[in-house]
């Protein structure tokens, strides 16, 4: 009796751990490893250095009562989970939307890239006051689609008028990362037009029937660490004795929160399908998409492109970037409590298969990059995998592997879907074809 006891722990244990994790499936190229390791031997880039964990299983609450179905996920430990991570994590973004906020439509073309597309740019002050902080939406909706339209919005890191050379784009005033093709002095010129465009493909999304919105993460929050006075923190924050609390929002969270503002515009535009809006996001940017995703159940799909530490991948893997490390040269990215978990990540209560497990009962796909071994393509994997039983205790198919797939197959029937691309660290075309294979499955499937 008391030995199946310890056999059924046991099993449980490796089934949530890292054993029956290691070395299956995909395997990163050794030249590349060997290459890494001596750019920076004190990296994790082998499966073998990775340290047995046990990850806090999704379906069991603080107290230690299990999960017994839906509805006790739905209004007990989703919530619970919610609160973890806003607490350790990212931080707490105000809810809802602002009262004062305003869209005004400033461009509407019915006749965009030669008669494809209508062309709209949507200015979106978040508060009564018109110089800011405020962000633009461009919107791409395919002509030749029914209206309203399911619509992917991604935030974009170069400004609107870089995913596209379409000179009638507002250029961004907003600051910019210096370094980059036409940015002078943190300002995008004109030579920033169109740059980023290999990344979004336009006219190819708007050819299978999707919209695409976006909008310049820099409206939102500039991505440099200022104390949080710039951006949307600066203007909602409510500081005790002059101070933010711990778990007061990061950037992540305020670019999460701005995606949710986004979607408060879409559902009072009626060429856009409000109820079949995917939000997606590349790297730091796919950690944010994962966030907005799984507090905002308005979005109907969610995709993490190479996202990574603080987004797909498992934090305690260590694998490749470490809490410690994102927190390091990131300050402002997460709440200031996350910083307690550097080299501490056994202590975190939550770990990032439980950000998937979120966006249930809707559809997930993340999405690795073979050479991308900085966000640790299997730490990706794994996370689908221990998010997959809370999408069975829900009565949906997850994940349909088990172990990782080779590269380029694309595993897309369950709800979550996964692929390990060839190639580095990008948001690419073979992405987009799959997210929208992805998209056609699921998005109709909807009622
Ligand atoms: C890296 C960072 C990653 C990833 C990436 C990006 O420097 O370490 O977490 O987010 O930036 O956003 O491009």
């Amino acid at each position: 009796m008391l030995l199946s006891f310890f056999i059924v722990v046991y099993l449980y244990t490796c089934s949530l751990g890292s054993d029956s994790d290691r070395g299956k499936g995909w395997k990163a190229s050794p030249d590349l490893v060997d290459k890494l390791m001596k750019r920076d031997p004190t990296i994790i880039y082998q499966e073998e250095k990775v340290p047995q964990y046990t990850l806090p299983d999704p379906l069991i609450m603080s107290d230690g009562s299990k999960v017994a179905d839906a509805q006790m996920w739905q209004t007990k430990r989703r919530p619970e989970i919610l609160e973890l991570f806003r607490t350790h994590v990212y931080g707490r973004a105000p809810i809802g939307r602002p009262k004062d906020m305003t869209f005004e439509v400033f461009d509407l073309d019915r006749n965009a890239l030669s008669g494809l597309a209508t062309r709209k740019q949507v200015g979106v002050s978040f508060t009564s006051k018109k110089d800011g902080p405020y962000m633009d939406i461009l919107m791409y909706l395919p002509n030749a689609a029914k209206k309203p339209v399911p619509t992917f919005v991604i935030l974009n890191f170069a400004g609107n008028q870089a995913i596209h050379p379409d000179p009638a784009i507002k250029l961004s005033k907003s600051w910019m990362r210096q370094g980059s093709v036409g940015v002078v002095n943190n300002i995008a010129t004109e030579q920033s037009r169109g740059r980023e465009y290999s990344s979004y493909p336009v006219e190819k999304i708007l050819k299978r029937g999707y919209g695409l919105a976006t909008i310049y993460y820099g409206d939102i929050d500039p991505d440099f660490h200022d104390g949080f006075s710039n951006g949307v923190q600066g203007v909602f924050d409510k500081l005790v004795d002059g101070k933010r609390a711990p778990d007061a929002w990061g950037s992540i969270d305020a670019w999460a929160w701005g995606l949710s503002r986004a979607m408060d515009y879409f559902e009072t535009d009626g060429d856009i399908n409000s109820k079949r809006v995917v939000v997606i996001g590349h790297s730091r940017l796919g950690k944010t998409a994962l966030w907005a995703g799984a507090q905002d159940e308005r979005f109907a799909m969610v995709i993490s492109n190479d996202s990574g530490c603080g987004g797909a991948a498992i934090s305690r893997r260590r694998f490749g970037e470490t809490v410690e490390r994102i927190n390091k040269s990131f300050p402002h990215w997460f709440c200031e409590n996350f910083k307690k978990y550097n080299s501490r990540e056994n202590a975190l209560p939550v770990d990032q298969h439980m950000l998937i497990a979120l966006v249930a009962p809707r559809p997930v796909y993340v999405a690795s990059a073979s050479d991308d071994l900085w966000a640790d393509p299997r730490g990706e994997f794994l996370s689908c995998k221990h998010a997959d039983p809370v999408y069975r205790l829900l009565g949906l198919d997850g994940l349909e592997v088990q172990e990782m797939p080779g590269l380029d197959q694309p595993m897309q029937k369950g709800k979550i879907g996964y692929h390990i691309r060839s190639g580095g660290h990008a948001l690419t075309e073979y992405d987009w074809q799959r997210y929208m294979d992805f998209a056609d499955v699921h998005l109709s499937a909807l009622r």
